[in-house]
């Protein structure tokens, strides 16, 4: 404990003394994330602790394989490391395997779709417009390019028709379909998605990375026992590091692709050899640490508060005229038509960037705006959830994104005029609220 903690402290002092350019850099970084408010939906703001076991020693540990059949020695501490976040990993989400070598989400999906699939098989996916993922089929991902993809969509009114996605199914007959999503504020039923593919013969993905802490806390319903895989990365509502994790729930023990071994043999062989070579075994630990902070009853209460801050938020941002995406929310995720109001989304973005509220432009359902002009903004709770704030609290945060809003003078697609006064004014409430909810361990 003393040796490691005399290490980061150290390790720290170096920095500063023998690279002040990135040591003022990451200092910066660190006031940026205390003094803004982080509304990114993908985001969320890692325990310290988390921190101190990503930027550990371990990191320096060359370790290709699995616990007790690594190809290379020194591993004896890598090796209960990786037991350890696997066990956790598993009693977190209830399931029978979990994999937590992958660099990401997406090096997860990548080494589930490579592994149970051929090139030129048909993957069914959301569409990306809808609320998809690039690894669920889109064209401009390598899942796009490597199998024949059909992207599902939703209705008129931004809801999955479950029955639209039964008969394409039945259509297509796709070998895999991905349900999941980055942008859809619903309730996904996993348990028709499992029905659907199982009625034309698919393997169904599950691909939980922006609702995972609200299914590990109960706040979602849990596609562990639905989906025959279910990946997420790490770094988002698990609020752990970047990375990614492979979960199955009783389809683990069955034949894998082909009738080849088990589904779990193949899921392994998918991450390493196949995608991947040595993991971050300091990300490991770091998983490690985050999924037991997500076992604990506090972590349950934040899951709760985030998803009735984000009920509540969109209950505002609807009082105040903004247009959501199906009128709500059921999880952590807010979806505002800027474009109905005549912003763009990047100009809401930078527009709100300058007042200190982070958020991501978004396209929309039936957007006709490039990925990087966009109509829609996306809003998520889960670092005002941590920084202690309540639904109460979501009338100021909804009050400071219009206010911000109402003041810019869209001059373009792109171009857009933010008058000092009303920025300042905005900037400074941010700022009190920064300082009266502070990140949790984190120096104000
Ligand atoms: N998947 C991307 C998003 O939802 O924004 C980033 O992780």
């Amino acid at each position: 404990m003393v040796r490691l903690a005399e290490f980061h402290r150290r390790a720290t002092e170096n920095l500063a003394a023998e690279d002040p350019e990135i040591f003022r850099l990451l200092e910066r970084e660190m006031r940026r994330q205390a003094d803004t408010l982080a509304m990114v939906a993908a985001c969320s703001t890692a325990p310290p602790s988390v921190l101190a076991c990503a930027g550990s020693a371990l990191g320096n540990v060359t370790a290709e394989g699995y616990p007790g059949a690594r190809f290379h020695a020194g591993c004896e501490v890598a090796d209960d490391v990786e037991r350890l976040a696997v066990a956790r990993a598993r009693e977190l989400f209830g399931a029978d395997y979990a994999n937590v070598q992958p660099h990401s989400g997406s090096s997860a999906n990548l080494a589930v779709l490579f592994s149970l699939l051929e090139p030129g098989d048909t993957v069914l996916g959301m569409d990306l417009d809808a609320g998809g993922h690039l690894t669920h089929g889109s064209p401009a991902s390598v899942t796009g390019r490597y199998f024949r993809t059909v992207g599902y969509g939703v209705g008129p009114d931004g809801f999955i028709d479950y029955h639209e996605v039964a008969e394409l199914a039945r259509r297509v007959r796709p070998k895999l379909i991905v349900c999941g999503a980055s942008s859809y504020p619903r309730t996904i039923d996993f348990a028709r998605f499992r029905e659907i593919a199982d009625g034309c013969g698919a393997w169904l993905l599950a691909d939980i990375s922006h609702i995972a802490g609200l299914v590990a806390a109960g706040e979602h319903p849990d596609p562990v026992p639905y989906a025959h895989v279910t990946t997420t990365s790490t770094y988002k509502q698990l609020y752990g590091p970047r990375g990614g994790l492979i979960l199955s729930g009783p389809d683990a023990a069955r034949p894998g692709p082909g009738g080849r071994g088990t589904l779990a043999g193949a899921l392994q062989r998918a991450v390493f050899p196949r995608a991947q070579g040595t993991p971050d075994l300091a990300g490991v630990a770091a998983k490690a640490r985050a999924f037991a902070a997500a076992s604990t009853g506090a972590f349950r209460a934040l899951a709760l508060r985030l998803r009735l801050d984000a009920r509540q938020l969109a209950v505002e941002l609807v009082d105040r005229g903004q247009g959501l995406v199906t009128g709500g929310t059921d999880n952590h995720l807010v979806l505002i038509d800027v474009g109905a109001k005549g912003y763009t989304g990047v100009v809401v973005e930078r527009a709100l960037e300058e007042c200190g509220i982070i958020v991501n432009k978004n396209r929309i359902v039936g957007d006709t705006r490039p990925a990087h002009v966009t109509s829609g903004i996306r809003l998520g709770t889960n670092t005002l959830a941590l920084r202690g704030m309540g639904p109460a609290d979501m009338a100021a945060c909804a009050d400071l994104f219009c206010r911000a809003v109402e003041a810019v003078e869209q001059l373009g697609d792109t171009d857009y005029r933010l008058p000092a006064p009303a920025r300042d004014g905005v900037r400074a409430a941010v700022a009190r609220l920064c300082r009266d909810f502070p990140l949790p361990g984190y120096p104000a």
